[in-house]
C-alpha cells in the first residue's frame, strides 16, 4: 500500500460506538443498540410528526455515518479510474478498490480474494452464473433445481435459460409453515441435476434454509451449488466452506453499504472454467480486430469501469459489521424475532407466516391482518411513522402457496429495537380498529 493510502486509513479510520475499527478487527464489545443507532442519522427522522420506525431493512438497510463519510472521502481525496493510470490517484484508487476484495474474502471465508467478483447486486451475480457458467454447459436433459421460496431473481434467469437451452427446472416445494420439503428435495436432486440454486434465507418469509444438507445432496449428485445470500450474509456468520457453496451471491445495499454493488463469490476452479458475461474494457488481456483474449480472474468478469467508489465504501460497511461481529448481530436479531413473534401473536386478527421457531427464521415478519388489504395496512402504519413493505416481495410463488395476493412485511436489522416492534404491534391494533369501524 502506498504511503498516501495508508495515511488515508490512519487519518480517518472508521469509528463505531466506543472506538476505531481497524479493517477486519474483531473488536468485540457489548451489543449497544443505542450507540449503534447514533451512527444512523436517518433513524432520528420524524415521519408524519412521529419518530421513524424503520422496519424495511430486508428491502434495503440504512447506512451508518462511517460509510457515508468514506464515500465522500474517496471522491474528495482519491478519486480516479482504477486499473488504468500510473498516476498516484489511480494507484490509490486501485489499491482501495482491490483491498475490498480481501475484506469480502475474510467476511465469507473464501480461499482467495481473487474469487470475489464485484457486480451491481445479487440479481446480476445470479445472472452472471446463468450466462457465464450454465449457458455454455447445460443442454437438454440437464436440470437446475431451485425452491418455491426463491426471490424472482433466482427464478427468472433459470426460466430464461430453460427456454433458451431446453433444460428442465425442478422446484423444491414449500410446506405450509414456509420450510422446504426435504423429502421431495431428496427425490428431485439426482444424476440429471447440474446446479442447485437456492436461497439461504427467504426474503418473503424469513425461513432459514438448511443449505448444507441440500448442498451435500447436490454434490453427491455431481452438481454445483449457488447460494443466494442476499438475506443471510448481512445478518449472520456465513462461511462458504461450511455452507458447501460453489457460488455465493449477495448485495451491499442490504448490509450497510451503498447501492449498486454486489458480490459473486465463486470457487476458483469453477470461475476458471467460466466464460465472460459481458465484453469490453478491463476484462481483456489483448484485443485485435480479429480476436481478443481474456484477462485474469476476477477482472475477466468485470467489464468496463467498475463502481469503484461505492465498492470502497462497501469495505467500510464490512469493517463495521465485522467489528460488531456477525454472531452478535444474529443474537440480537434472534431476540427481536422472539419478541416480534410474541407481540404480533397477541394482536387479534394477525397471522404471521413462516416457521414457528425463532431459530429457523431470519429477522423477517411476513403477516396478514384479517379483513384488511396489506397495502392499507402498510399505509396506515406509515401514518404512524412505521415503515414496512406491502406486496408480493418479488416472491410471487410464495404468495400463491400461502393463498394470498400479498402480505405486509416488517424486517429488522442490527439497529432495530424491541420498542420498535411494540410500535408495530400498536399500529396494527389501531389499523384493525380503524378498518373494523369503517367496515360494513
Ligand atoms: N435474493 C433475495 C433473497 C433478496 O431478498 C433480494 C432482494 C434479491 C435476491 C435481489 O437483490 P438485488 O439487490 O439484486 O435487488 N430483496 C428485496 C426485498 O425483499 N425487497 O426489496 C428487495
Amino acid at each position: 500500500m502506498s504511503t498516501s493510502t495508508a495515511s488515508h486509513e490512519s487519518a480517518d479510520g472508521v469509528t463505531i460506538p466506543g472506538g476505531r475499527v481497524a479493517a477486519g478487527a474483531g473488536a468485540r464489545r457489548p451489543f449497544d443498540v443505542a450507540a449503534i443507532r447514533r451512527d444512523f442519522p436517518i433513524l432520528r427522522r420524524q415521519v408524519e410528526g412521529k419518530p421513524l420506525v424503520y422496519l424495511d431493512s430486508a428491502a434495503t438497510s440504512q447506512r451508518p455515518v462511517q460509510v457515508l463519510a468514506e464515500l465522500t472521502r474517496f471522491y474528495r481525496d482519491h478519486n480516479a479510474n482504477v486499473h488504468r493510470g500510473v498516476h498516484t490517484l489511480s494507484v490509490e484508487a486501485t489499491e482501495l478498490y482491490e483491498g475490498v476484495r480481501e475484506k469480502v474474502r475474510a467476511l465469507i471465508g473464501g480461499a482467495s480474494a481473487r474469487e470475489v467478483i464485484f457486480t451491481r447486486g445479487t440479481t446480476e451475480s445470479i445472472n452472471l452464473v446463468a450466462h457465464g457458467w450454465a449457458r455454455a454447459r447445460l443442454a437438454p436433459g440437464d436440470e437446475v433445481v431451485i425452491s418455491e421460496i426463491e426471490h424472482h431473481s433466482n427464478i427468472v434467469p433459470w426460466q430464461m435459460l430453460r427456454d433458451e437451452r431446453g433444460i428442465a427446472l425442478r422446484v423444491i416445494p414449500m410446506r405450509s409453515d414456509g420450510t422446504l420439503d426435504l423429502d421431495v428435495a431428496r427425490e428431485l436432486i439426482g444424476p440429471r441435476t447440474r446446479l442447485l440454486a437456492i436461497t439461504h434465507v427467504s426474503n418473503a418469509l424469513g425461513t432459514v434454509v438448511p443449505v448444507r444438507e441440500l448442498a451435500d445432496l447436490a454434490h453427491e449428485a455431481g452438481a454445483l451449488v449457488l447460494v443466494d445470500g442476499a438475506q443471510s450474509v448481512p445478518h449472520m456468520p456465513v462461511d462458504v466452506t461450511e455452507l458447501g457453496a460453489d457460488f455465493l451471491a449477495f448485495s451491499a445495499h442490504k448490509m450497510l453499504g451503498p447501492t449498486g454493488v454486489g458480490v459473486l463469490w465463486g470457487r476458483m476452479e469453477v470461475l476458471e472454467s467460466m466464460q465472460p458475461f459481458m465484453g469490453g474494457g478491463d476484462m481483456i488481456l489483448t484485443v485485435s480486430l480479429e480476436r481478443s483474449t481474456w484477462n485474469e480472474i476476477p477482472h475477466r468478469f468485470e467489464a468496463g469501469t467498475p463502481n469503484f467508489a461505492d465498492v470502497v465504501a462497501f469495505g467500510t460497511a464490512i469493517d463495521y459489521l465485522r467489528a460488531l461481529g456477525l454472531d452478535a448481530v444474529r443474537r440480537h436479531e434472534l431476540d427481536l424475532v422472539d419478541h416480534g413473534l410474541a407481540v404480533l401473536g397477541d394482536v387479534p386478527g394477525v397471522t404471521v407466516h413462516g416457521p414457528r421457531e425463532a431459530e429457523r427464521r431470519g429477522g423477517v415478519f411476513s403477516f396478514s391482518l384479517e379483513g384488511v388489504h396489506p397495502h392499507d395496512v402498510g399505509q396506515t402504519l406509515s401514518s404512524e411513522g412505521v415503515a414496512v413493505r406491502a406486496g408480493h416481495h418479488c416472491a410471487q410463488p410464495v404468495m400463491q402457496s400461502l393463498g394470498v395476493a400479498a402480505t405486509t412485511r416488517a424486517s429488522v436489522y442490527l439497529y432495530s429495537t424491541r420498542p420498535e416492534l411494540d410500535a408495530l404491534a400498536a399500529g396494527l391494533r389501531m389499523t384493525a380498529r380503524f378498518f373494523g369501524d369503517a367496515g360494513p
